[in-house]
């Protein structure tokens, strides 16, 4: 049963979900991804939308660029959490995309996320972070996860004190 239901409007915006795959993947988090378009193959989007719940979704995570209504078109046709990514799409690189997703009308909110492939790595952490609150397994494993996060940066920083030293 997949947990995390990853939906992308085009074939294009699959290397930017290369990390939320993986985050996904690296916390053991089943998902399912998926490519249906909010203007392209609008029928098939809102049926994916009107039975994940059922089917076993929690989450949903929908990436989209240009004119970007996928995730607020999902949102639209579900009560799950909606997490929506812009994609750095040309000519605007992004910025239509982002306004699009994140300017939803009050009663239908998505959580839009930064955009392209840091926005997929943050998409599936907010999803991690939204069933770790009924798992406290998973709630664990971020704390590592952090923890390890911050090792580094300080591991970083005391190498550095060590390159600059005079
Ligand atoms: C959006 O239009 C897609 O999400 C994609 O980011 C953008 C361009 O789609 P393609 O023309 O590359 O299929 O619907």
């Amino acid at each position: 049963m997949s947990l995390v239901t990853i939906v992308m409007g085009s074939r294009s915006d699959l290397a930017s979900l290369q990390g939320a795959f993986d985050t996904l993947k690296q916390f053991g988090v089943p998902f399912r991804a998926r490519i249906l378009s909010a203007h392209r193959t609008p029928d098939e989007a809102a049926d994916l939308a009107k039975n994940a719940a059922a089917e076993g979704t929690k989450v949903f995570i929908c990436a989209a660029g240009m004119a970007a209504h996928l995730a607020g078109v999902i949102a639209a046709h579900t009560t799950l959490p909606v997490i929506g990514i812009p994609m750095a799409s040309a000519p605007f690189n992004g910025l239509d995309s982002l306004l699009a997703m994140v300017q939803m009308p009050p009663g239908i909110p998505v959580a839009t996320v930064t955009a392209g492939s840091a926005g997929g790595k943050n998409a599936a952490l907010l999803a991690v972070e939204m069933l770790a609150l009924s798992d406290a397994a998973l709630a664990a494993k971020l704390k590592d996860f952090r923890k390890a996060q911050a090792d580094k940066v300080l591991a970083d920083d005391a190498a550095l004190q060590a390159e600059v030293q005079q």
